[in-house]
């Protein structure tokens, strides 16, 4: 299997170790609240795989094409529409398959392959007998309940920490699976849209490439043109990937990369490596392509560099560096107070003490307080940004009505395709503003109402040095000049950084759904369009002009599409604030429970014998080493994962 994600997973491995290490080490000083920390970013990392999703029209062969990945024919592929849900496939030892619902709160059921098969591709009712259609009416309802299918299977590609996607086709009516799928997108590492090298592009396509993969990051979109083997000649297929690049580039504007495959061919040529013969129905048997012929490999190879170099390094460096820092603080801070306190005598050391826990009190009142106003100074942004939000969401509504007022009497295919390309565009850069503005509002929410207790933290942790060198003037609140003149990283830091993280890329498909709501899309030509398949009775039925009709057609749809945008620009305003106040919190927390455990241990530090001093000496010593050397460890991590990302861009 060439598919190799190996620097990644070596990465990642070693990045776990240590992990773990660490996380013991914090157990052993009783800092529980730091343990768990270290644990979250483990499950983080553990439970992070990179998701590929397959998306394109029914019957372009995506079912296959996994099935080719995968060397293994797992999903039911049929001449006709086939695939009803979305199937992620992932590793497991055992292979199982479980049903998720729609409804949360219903468990997961499992599945045996054979009754998941005929699930997935019911039979077609017999047309005529009401028991057969009855049982596929049944099937359908049922269907509709299924959220995904998760497939385990023991599948060397997928131990690379892979998980893999099948969508129903794309040019289905049902308006819930279609949102399922454009939700899937953008929370996904790649997506592969697979063309059919016999009709290449259709108006459809174009318009759910342009809608929907390219409202989200266009470096995760891989183009694959499948049915290489029917055609016959090289220089037909230069042809075809030769069109294929023209058309694209206008849609894209940027040079696409385009792959061409034979997906059923390459499915064979693995069938066959892993022993198994096969037959036509005739008993023929089957000779298979090499699998250099299909284009798979070249196909894969782009793949797992992608993932390996771009988004692998993402996922893998924002937890690291975060440990660092944690383990830095521990370094820096900690541990040297702990010595000092060990090798030295505090006067007054009780009172002292209990001063500090006013103060820590205090600061749990402040911290309070500020989120109460980020609270309410968060709502007022909130209805300022919607404002915002409608002008623009105006300005695009009438940069689309005059584009068709220019081309109303032309045909309607070239008015909805005019409106979608004045419009398009706009929508798309009015996204990434509106994200911007989120992220840049929350962080200017946050910092203005926290600069009183953030002023508070510093001269907490300044006084707490102080007092460990013997030196704490009891109830000073005077800060060292350079503390306070030193340009002091905010507290919060960590919020900003993870919010910039969860819009471009989730870690889990589904619960961070609502990143993926900004996507709805619009309707707009897809609702000029109904129009057309309306007829002709509905264009002449009354005396209201065509021209007329499609205005108002258009209206309604800008209408619509207003109204849903705005509902999901409160989901992703909720979410965010909801997400940044737990956060906010947890942060407060965690100092918080940091300067208790301090505090208690040095009040235990003072109390020790010469002997056990020693022997805490010493524990010291070590731990500082091991840190050390986990730090050191995690650092070389990052210039490898650097290093990597320099060796192996891709182009
Ligand atoms: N000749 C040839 N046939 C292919 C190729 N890939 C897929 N097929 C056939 O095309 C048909 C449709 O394939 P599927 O994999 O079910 O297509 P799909 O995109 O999953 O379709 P839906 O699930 O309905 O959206 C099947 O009969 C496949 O055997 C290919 O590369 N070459
Ligand atoms: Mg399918």
């Amino acid at each position: 299997m060439s598919f190799k994600l190996e620097a990644y997973t070596n990465a990642r491995h070693n990045v776990l170790t240590q992990l773990n290490q660490i996380s013991k080490l914090y157990n052993e000083r009783r800092e529980h609240h730091k343990t768990e920390e270290i644990n979250e970013l483990y499950n983080d990392i553990e439970q992070n795989n990179f998701q590929i999703t397959v998306v394109g029209e029914f019957s372009r062969g995506k079912s296959t094409f996994i099935n080719a990945l995968l060397g293994k024919k797992i999903l039911p592929s049929l001449a006709r529409p086939t695939t009803t849900i979305l199937n992620v496939i992932s590793y497991a030892e055992e292979p199982s398959i479980n049903l998720h619902f729609q409804d949360d709160k219903k468990t997961s059921e499992k599945i045996q392959e054979k009754d998941f098969k005929s699930l997935v591709a019911p039979k077609e009712a017999i047309q005529g007998d009401p028991a057969s259609e009855k049982e596929y009416e049944q099937t359908i309802n049922y269907l509709k309940q299924i959220k995904y299918a998760r497939i385990h299977h023991p599948l060397p590609f997928l131990k690379d920490q892979v998980d893999i996607i099948d969508t129903p086709g794309t040019n289905d009516m049902d308006p819930n699976r279609e949102h399922i799928t454009n939700s899937i997108i953008p929370t996904s590492d790649a997506a592969i849209l697979l063309l059919s090298a016999n009709k290449i592009l259709s108006d459809s396509e174009r318009s759910f490439l342009r809608d929907r993969l390219l409202r989200n990051d266009i470096q995760k979109i891989f183009v694959v043109i499948n049915f290489k083997d029917d055609l016959k000649t090289e220089g037909d297929r230069q042809k075809v990937i030769q069109h294929a690049e023209t058309e694209l580039a206008n849609i894209l504007h940027t040079e696409p990369k385009i792959f061409m495959v034979s997906s059923l061919q390459a499915l064979n040529a693995r069938r066959k490596v892993n022993g198994e013969e096969m037959k036509t129905k005739r008993g023929r048997i089957i000779e298979p392509w090499s699998i250099e012929e299909t284009g798979f490999l070249e196909l894969e190879k782009e793949l797992a560099e992608f993932l390996q170099y771009d988004r692998g390094n993402v996922k893998l460096q924002r937890p690291v560096q975060r440990s660092i820092r944690v383990i830095q603080d521990t370094l820096e801070k900690q541990i040297p107070q702990e010595k000092s306190s060990l090798t030295q005598e505090i006067n007054g050391l009780h009172g002292k003490v209990s001063e500090f826990r006013q103060k820590l009190d205090h600061i749990k009142t402040i911290g309070d307080e500020a989120l109460q106003k980020i609270d309410r100074k968060l709502e007022q942004k909130y209805h300022e940004l919607t404002k915002w939000y409608e002008w623009e969401l105006d300005q695009v509504q009438e940069t689309g009505t005059s584009t068709f007022e220019d081309n109303k009497y032309a045909h309607i295919e070239e008015i909805s395709r005019a409106v979608e390309n004045s419009t398009a565009p706009l929508e798309r850069e009015l996204h990434t503003r509106k994200i911007k503005k989120i992220q840049d509002t929350i962080e200017e929410v946050v910092e203005s109402n926290t600069k009183h207790l953030q002023h508070e933290w510093l001269t907490i942790d300044s006084n707490m040095n102080f007092l460990y060198n013997n030196q704490a003037e009891s109830g000073t609140n005077n800060l060292p000049i350079d503390l306070e003149e030193k340009n002091q990283e905010s507290f919060f830091q960590d919020i900003y950084s993870d919010l910039s993280q969860s819009w471009s890329s989730s870690s889990s498909i589904f619960n961070k759904a609502f990143v993926a709501a900004g996507f709805v899309l619009t309707g707009l030509v897809e609702g000029v369009a109904s129009i057309v398949n309306a007829g002709l009775n509905w264009l002449f039925g009354d005396r209201e002009s065509k021209v007329d009709k499609i205005e108002r057609q258009l209206q309604n749809q800008f209408y619509d599409s207003k109204r849903k945008k705005k509902e999901v620009f409160k989901q992703e305003w909720k979410g965010i604030t909801e997400t940044v106040k737990k956060r906010y919190m947890k942060i407060i927390q965690n100092k918080i429970n940091e300067t208790e455990h301090q505090l208690n241990t040095l009040l235990e530090n003072t109390q020790l014998e010469e002997a056990e001093v020693q022997e805490r000496l010493e524990g010291l010593k070590q731990q500082e080493q091991r840190f050390h050397y986990i730090k050191q460890s995690l650092e070389e991590t990052i210039i490898t994962l650097e290093q990597n990302e320099k060796a192996g861009v891709v182009q």
